[in-house]
């Protein structure tokens, strides 16, 4: 397995950063979460851009430019011939002192690894999952806003802690008003009277890209899609439930707080979406090997 620190590839023993970066020290950097499939990397483009806003919300101001951290990330899974993997791309603060002051960080670190894909059980796609609430809630818009994507993620472990404490995989996380933002690491979404629903953005959700490409799948079969504020009743008394996510794909949801989800079985709705969805991802993206 070769790393990709800092424009050189590290054998897995010697890919390290210091104990001095503002990453470890303190969770200043920020990420992304990308899949590949059948050769191909599924919206690059996306994430790169993603990561370039969390990077601009936390004054932290990228070495490379989008194009060069897309080929980074191409490189990295082509070195390592990745068809079907799982790529972390981060970003740390850099090395500095111990005063957390990123002023003393001389250079950001750029960091890619691409590996094999641990996938989801396939009971959790044929039976959907049980969820729970999460007494931990998100954090504020006005605290570190959920929209970044940042390596200080002890918001979403504690709530995924509590969600299996609970024996769940996943726990629905409310915002401060009460109303439901997402789950740990997931978009959530219901069918209610014939409409898909996911809450809006501001709840206080990551801009999931998983989200934005179910929505689109939605719209294209004719189904109406809105974004609004969902409490969990809401979500109790919904036709079906899933959850949206680079790891996940698609997910069902069949139980949520001991309120079973419809009939209890992932919905007609759902089991379309994961089927649109598993095609889209293993038709489209950025090939890893270039032809030509
Ligand atoms: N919400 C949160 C809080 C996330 O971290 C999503 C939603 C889904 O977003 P995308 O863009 O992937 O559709 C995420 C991202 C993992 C893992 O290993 C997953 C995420 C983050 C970190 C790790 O399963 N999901």
């Amino acid at each position: 397995m070769k790393i990709y620190i800092d424009g050189e590839f590290l054998d897995r023993e010697n890919a390290k950063v210091s104990v001095f970066d503002h990453g470890l020290l303190y969770g200043d950097g920020v990420f992304e979460g990308i899949r590949a499939y059948n050769g191909r990397i599924f919206k690059l483009r996306e994430h790169v851009e993603r990561l370039f806003k969390s990077a601009k919300a936390i004054l932290l101001n990228l070495p490379m430019s989008i194009d060069e951290i897309c080929e980074a990330v191409r490189s990295t899974c082509e070195m390592n011939q990745i068809e079907d993997g799982y790529v972390r791309l981060l970003v740390t603060r850099g090395e500095g002192s111990l005063g957390l002051d990123p002023h003393t960080c001389k250079r950001p670190s750029v960091i890619v690894i691409a590996s094999g894909i641990q996938l989801y059980p396939k009971e959790y796609y044929d039976r959907g999952l049980t969820i729970v609430t999460a007494p931990t809630m998100r954090n504020l818009q006005n605290a570190i806003n959920p929209a970044i994507k940042s390596l200080n993620y002890l918001n979403n472990i504690l709530a995924k802690i509590e969600a299996n404490n609970a024996g769940c995989e996943e726990a629905i996380m409310l915002n401060s008003e009460g109303f439901v933002a997402e789950c740990t690491g997931d978009n959530l979404f219901i069918m209610s009277e014939g409409k898909l629903l996911t809450p809006p953005l501001a709840a206080g959700a990551l801009y999931g890209i998983t989200r934005n490409v179910v929505m689109d799948l939605a719209r294209e079969s004719g189904l109406e899609v809105m974004e609004k504020n969902l409490s969990r009743y809401d979500v109790f008394v919904a036709d079906e439930c899933f959850l949206t996510g680079t790891g996940a794909e698609v997910v069902p949801v069949v139980k949520v707080d001991q309120r079973e989800i419809g009939n209890g079985e992932p919905g007609t709705v759902t089991r379309k979406l994961v089927a649109a969805y598993h095609d889209l991802t293993r038709s489209s993206g950025e090939p890893i090997v270039k032809s030509g």
